[in-house]
């Protein structure tokens, strides 16, 4: 198995899935700033031109965090990534997928990529002002979620590494002073052992 990463980006949360199940997988740097992700060689696994980026031992390629989570979970029942019951895996779903669509795709894509928005110049502060509005209201939402529990679900899921990845974000290249919970949260986190195998392969500091 390949994960296709590139250091900071939102694979961080897959890199360290990987490291929370201990199994000997590869891991190889995209770089993104020089268009790596748009060469062909990258485009033939995944024509999306994005990380994560999964090679399976059969060569065939899953993208998608959730789906990648997902699937990593599924197929390593000893990590206890995902609780059994169907309820517990929807939540973990629902978690991510706003984690990944709402806070990540729009909130800091609007704060980082405001020429993807903005039909002119004159936008682009304004553009950017949503989007760091959709992010912080984003972490209230994680953080009303979060509750009085450790995770996300109670126990330690996919969906903490969703979270992480946008708490990571937030903290380190927004600058912001996170809510109560998340912020326990992600010092709970780079707490754990794997992450912290993560944060040093991919030259990170929490
Ligand atoms: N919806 C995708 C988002 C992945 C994504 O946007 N990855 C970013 C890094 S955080 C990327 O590869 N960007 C490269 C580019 O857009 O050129 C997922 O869930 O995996």
């Amino acid at each position: 198995m390949k994960l296709l990463y590139a250091p900071g980006a939102c694979s961080l949360g897959i890199h360290l899935l990987l490291e929370e199940i201990g199994k000997p997988y590869d891991a190889e740097l995209v770089n993104l700033r020089e268009g790596a992700q748009f060469k062909p060689e990258f485009t033939a696994l995944n024509p999306k031109s994005k990380v994560p980026t999964l090679v399976r031992d059969d060569g065939t390629v899953l993208t998608e965090f959730p789906a990648i989570a997902f699937w990593l979970a599924r197929t390593n029942p000893g990590a206890h990534l995902l609780p059994d019951d169907a309820d517990s895996q929807t939540r973990a779903l629902e978690a991510m997928d706003y984690v990944v669509s709402t806070m990540h795709m729009r909130g800091f894509t609007m704060i980082f990529r405001p020429d993807m928005f903005a039909t002119a110049p004159a936008e682009t502060e304004a553009v950017k002002a949503r989007g760091l509005a959709m992010f912080t209201r984003g972490l209230e939402v994680m953080d009303a979620m979060l509750g009085d529990k450790d995770y996300l679900l109670g126990s330690f899921s996919v969906a903490d590494a969703a979270l992480f990845y946008v708490e990571f974000w937030g903290a380190g290249r927004l600058q912001l002073d996170l809510p109560a919970r998340c912020k326990a949260h992600y010092a709970r986190m780079l707490a754990r052992p794997a992450v912290a195998r993560m944060m040093a392969a991919e030259g990170l500091v929490g």
